[in-house]
Parts: structure tokens; C-alpha cells; sequence
């Protein structure tokens, strides 16, 4: 079944970033957005403010929870988001990386700074990609944006979002990431209105961010990290964002992701 058009996947693998519109059904945006509040009334140990004390909203973010949250678990496995990574991934099976909540309330300063995710992560591989859907409606101002065609100029420098830090790759071991809001009509920049149903997939390697969210509207959003066949483990010497406490001892370097904690979500389609 075709879930996506051929100009969408073409847009994902040019630009690193498209848009599904009304992926999921009123229903489905109900349970979101049940998950998210779930998840903000009881966060797990990996749940972060992402924001600065004197921020007037709040940024948080919460990771890898449907194992516990069924509304999560549900949307993972029962929704096409799965379906529509398969397509965008030509074909390849599709295994869950991992789930993460990010929700800007009201008033929220705190941007989102430009980065690419994979280099926070232990993984490895190109055949992968991202999935964001707001449960709120998104103003442009307040939208994730991303760079076009960044999936395909390398890895750059992840860094602390608050404060700027190295944590992860050695200082001065990565190119940085360019300055793009000093000269944003330098770089080609997409972004979308979104409604809830709505959602984007990119590229683990796609710089993206986002401003924060002014006026009264809160911005929720629930994102699925998906895996295609050539993901591989790349344990770090560091702690990973997220992290997987002991996967070293679990998966060897180099060897697909094939874990109870990143469940099949779809096997490859065979060719008819
Ligand atoms: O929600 C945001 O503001 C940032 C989202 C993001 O960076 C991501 O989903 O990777």
C-alpha cells in the first residue's frame, strides 16, 4: 500500500526533511496527546528541563518511554507514522529507535539550537529517519525548520543545547555547525504550519531547530526515532543522548540494533 506520494519521498531524500499532512486521525491525536500528558504527570528518570530557570514558559523533554506509556506503544506500532518511514527509507525494515516527548509551554523563550541528532546518538548507519507531530497547532514562528540538504554534508559538532558544550566528540573534532540564524537567507531553510495530525520526518542528519513559542498556545509535540537495515551500534566512550545504560555489553559495535529495546516494527517489504 502506498501511504506517501513519490514527491514527498523525493523531497525527503533531497532536502533531508517533508511533511506528512493529517498522517494521524483525530483518535490518534487524542492518544498523543493522553501519552504526552501521561508522560509530563509522570516523567522517567531521562526527563529534562530544557530551559533556563528564568525562562517565562518552559521547555521540557522526555525520551524512550513506550515501554511503559500504552498511548506511545499504540501510535509506535498500530499508526502508519511506521509505514510512512518505510516508504521514505525505500522499502527497509523499520525498527524503533526510540520515542521522545518535547513540549514548549506558553511564553517559552528557549529555541531549539540548530543541530543534527545522530552525532548525540549510538548509532551509526544512513537508512533512518525522524518523525515530529504536534497535538497543538504550529505557527511558522514556532515551527522546527531545518536546513536543506544538510543530511548529505556530514556530521558537525553536537553541543550542550544551553550552554554550548562539548559533551559528546572532542572539541575542535568536528566541523561546527553554521551560523545560520547571523544569515539565514544564505542557507535554504523549510518549515511548515502544522495542525495536529500533522507531521515531519527528516534525516538523523538533518540540521534543524526551532524558536520557541510566544503567545498563550502551548507547543507538544511527540517524536519516533525509526531505524532502517543498515543502522548499526556505535557504543561511545561517552553518555549518549539518549543513553542506553549497559548496551554495550548487549549489542558489539557494528552490529544492527536487534534488541527487545528497539522492537521490529515493520520487516522489509519484499518486491512483488
Ligand atoms: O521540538 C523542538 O523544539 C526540537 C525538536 C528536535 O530537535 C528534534 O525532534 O530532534
Amino acid at each position: 500500500m502506498q501511504f506517501i506520494d513519490q514527491v514527498t519521498i523525493d523531497e525527503f531524500h533531497e532536502n533531508g526533511a517533508t511533511v506528512v499532512r493529517g498522517l494521524f486521525t483525530p483518535e490518534e491525536v487524542a492518544t498523543i496527546e493522553a501519552g504526552i500528558e501521561k508522560n509530563l504527570a509522570d516523567p522517567s528518570p531521562m526527563f529534562k528541563v530544557a530551559s533556563q530557570p528564568d525562562d517565562p514558559g518552559r521547555f521540557v523533554e522526555d525520551f524512550c518511554n513506550w515501554n511503559r506509556i500504552d498511548e506511545y506503544r499504540a501510535i509506535a506500532f498500530e499508526s502508519q507514522a511506521a509505514d510512512v518511514a518505510q516508504q521514505l527509507m525505500g522499502g527497509s525494515s523499520v525498527r524503533l529507535f526510540h520515542d521522545h516527548m518535547l513540549v514548549k509551554e506558553p511564553g517559552t523563550k528557549q529555541e531549539t539550537p540548530w543541530h543534527q541528532d545522530q552525532p548525540y546518538y549510538n548509532v551509526d548507519g544512513n537508512l533512518n529517519c525522524s518523525m515530529w507531530a504536534p497535538v497543538d497547532p504550529v505557527v511558522l514562528e514556532s515551527t522546527l525548520e531545518f536546513n536543506a540538504g544538510s543530511h548529505k554534508r556530514g556530521w558537525l559538532m553536537p553541543r550542550t543545547f544551553m550552554d554550548n558544550q562539548a559533551k559528546w566528540f572532542p572539541e575542535g573534532s568536528m566541523s561546527e555547525i553554521p551560523q545560520i540564524e547571523a544569515d539565514r537567507d544564505s542557507f535554504e531553510i523549510l518549515g511548515w504550519e502544522l495542525q495536529p495530525g500533522d507531521a515531519v520526518f527528516f534525516h538523523m542528519l538533518t540540521t534543524h531547530h526551532a524558536y520557541g513559542v510566544p503567545g498563550a498556545n502551548r507547543r507538544r509535540a511527540f517524536s519516533l526515532r525509526f531505524l532502517g537495515e543498515d543502522m548499526v551500534h556505535a557504543p561511545r566512550d561517552w553518555v549518549t543522548s539518549p543513553n542506553f545504560d549497559g548496551l554495550n555489553l548487549e549489542i558489539p559495535q557494528g552490529a544492527p540494533m536487534d534488541h527487545e529495546l528497539f522492537p521490529l516494527l515493520r520487516p522489509a517489504m519484499t518486491l512483488a
